[in-house]
């Protein structure tokens, strides 16, 4: 297994579980305690300075393990789900650019969909769910020849109505062969019965995994078993990367070494 870690590519941003301070502090650090990879969080796709980007992570070896995507929403307020057919195609151009990017820099060339889908607003849910749907359908047609995943994250009731639960994933999952389901703890946390009931239902179907406490902080400052996550997701056959998307509490650094620190020591036990 693989680990990396969510930085957000912004100044300003109410966006909490992400590291945010200077690039190449960051890189540094992740790579002195012996990270993998990064996720980088990018609120405008067409502002990226790629090969600059690319460079910066190669000096530090890492890669990229996934772009996700969230800021468009947070910062621009774009979805795929916009009652405004202008701004949904506005943020399936910024999915199309992601997915661009994602395809350049070396690593897993994978995008996450996650608060980018939206809110219902007070439309009925159905309505809402056949947007998400022909958004994806494009985004994927228009995409078709770089192979970039799409990783479809449950996301907890407080932060959207559209698809909380693994069990609402996984029907539109399975419709096309390049969208896989993120599995977040924290979220599940909130959803399922449990986060460790959730991984055996979403068998098979784990592109990518989102790890951080009950609490929003890094694995190790909270109250789940990492253990039985981590051993569960190798039986499931999840071999990929774990991304700490975690509040950079009490301080980034600390995040990053408790959080590495707590799921790197379990590896070898549950192998
Ligand atoms: C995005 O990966 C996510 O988990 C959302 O909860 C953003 O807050
Ligand atoms: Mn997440």
């Amino acid at each position: 297994m693989k680990i990396a870690a969510v930085y957000a590519l912004v100044e300003e941003t109410t966006f909490k579980a992400a590291v945010r301070a200077p690039l190449l502090e960051v890189l540094d650090l992740m790579h002195r305690l012996g990270f993998d990879g990064i996720e980088i969080n990018i609120p405008d796709p067409f502002k990226v300075d790629v090969t600059k980007l690319s460079k910066n992570l190669k000096n530090y070896g890492l890669e990229l393990s996934a772009i996700s995507t969230g800021l468009s929403y947070v910062n621009y307020g774009l979805s795929l789900t916009h009652p405004s057919k202008e701004v949904r195609g506005k943020s399936i151009e910024f999915f199309i650019k992601y997915s661009e990017i994602a395809s350049t820099i070396e690593g897993s060339n994978k995008v996450v969909i996650g608060l980018a889908r939206g809110k219902s607003e007070g439309r009925p849910l159905n309505d809402v769910i056949q947007l998400l749907k022909e958004g994806i359908r494009v985004i994927l047609e228009k995409t078709e020849n770089n192979g970039t995943i799409f990783l479809l994250e449950p996301i907890n009731r407080y932060e959207t109505d559209i698809i909380n639960t693994i069990d609402e994933a996984l029907p539109l999952i399975k419709e096309y062969k390049r969208l896989k389901l993120l599995y977040d703890t924290y979220h599940m946390t909130i959803e399922d019965t449990s986060p460790y009931d959730a991984i055996l239902k979403a068998d098979g179907h784990i592109g990518y995994v989102h790890v951080a406490e009950n609490n929003r902080l890094a694995p190790g400052m909270g109250m789940l078993d990492w253990e039985r996550i981590l051993y569960r997701l190798l039986r499931v056959g999840y071999n990929d990367y774990v991304s700490i998307e975690a509040i950079p509490k009490p301080s980034y650094e600390e995040m990053l070494r408790t959080g590495i620190w707590t799921l790197r020591s379990l590896l070898p036990k549950v192998i």
